[in-house]
């Protein structure tokens, strides 16, 4: 059996309602993404980042997982330990479609972490500077437990080892912009994968795969992994 490593970006969202980053309407279009997605951005102006992320945690609450998320569960369930789905997104829309074991390399909106002592623990509803983190009860420390840029993303070493023992490596719904992610092609032809990118248009890293699908993920992925089950 072929092993499969799959990263997905905010373009496997996108039909589900949640906006992406960069493109025309993107979300870093309206925001200044060293005010909210940095950890000096934090420092700076707590509550406008938590705003921000509450908002955030609403919209994906209130989104619908689509077809492309069920389609990559239904191949999990398949091919089992053969595949590592990543994904870069915060939602839990691949959950929510049926899939079992996904790195969330940027973290989870639904999650939160003690910028204290690091304790890192589910999360509903919004979140405020009055909140405690339940392992050592400090107050004014509780953030989403998000990757923001200068941090270190989650399960790089199981990534990496998965890459270089991979023989097939899709990026769907990612625009190549943002880094470790945007190498991971690289790593993975190098170590001798396929590379394969599907995107509703090609993406900054294009080149580096071998071929390319364009189109909507809702329409895309489903029909990839049927032909991926039909062998
Ligand atoms: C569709 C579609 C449809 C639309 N169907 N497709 C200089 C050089 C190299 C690196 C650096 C550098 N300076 C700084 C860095 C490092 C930095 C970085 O990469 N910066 C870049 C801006 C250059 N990276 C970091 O700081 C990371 N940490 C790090 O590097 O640690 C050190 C390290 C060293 C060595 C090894 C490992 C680590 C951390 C990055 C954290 C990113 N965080 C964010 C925000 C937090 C989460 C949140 O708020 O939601 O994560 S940024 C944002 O971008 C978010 C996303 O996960 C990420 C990627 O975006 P994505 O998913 O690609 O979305 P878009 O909008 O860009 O693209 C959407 C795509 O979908 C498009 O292509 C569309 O066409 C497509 N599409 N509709 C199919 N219907």
């Amino acid at each position: 059996m072929q092993r499969i490593v799959i990263l997905t970006g905010a373009g496997i969202s996108a039909e589900s309602g949640l906006g992406t980053f960069r493109d025309k309407d993107g979300l870093w279009t309206k925001y200044d993404l060293a005010e909210v997605a940095t950890p000096e951005g934090y420092a700076a102006d707590p509550d406008k980042v938590l705003g921000f992320y509450n908002a955030r945690r609403a919209n994906c609450v209130a989104a619908q997982h689509n077809a492309a998320h069920e389609a990559l569960a239904r191949l999990q369930q398949h091919l089992g330990a053969n595949l590592l789905l990543v994904t870069q997104n915060i939602d839990d829309l691949h959950e929510r479609g049926g899939a079992e074991d996904v790195v969330h390399m940027h973290g989870e909106i639904l999650r939160a972490s003690c910028s204290f002592c690091a304790y890192r623990w589910s999360w509903q509803g919004d979140m405020s500077r009055r909140d405690t983190c339940p392992a050592c009860r400090e107050t004014g420390g509780v953030r989403p437990d998000i990757v923001w840029f200068g941090e270190m993303p989650y399960q790089m070493e199981r990534i990496y080892d998965a890459l270089q023992d991979c023989d097939l490596f899709v990026a769907i719904g990612t625009s190549g912009n943002v880094y470790p992610a945007a190498g991971f092609v690289a790593e993975a032809r190098q170590a001798g994968a396929e590379c394969l990118e599907i995107n509703l248009e090609p993406s900054d890293t294009a080149g580096s795969f071998h071929r390319q699908i364009l189109g909507p993920a809702t329409e895309t992925v489903p029909a990839w992994v049927d032909q991926v089950l039909a062998g």
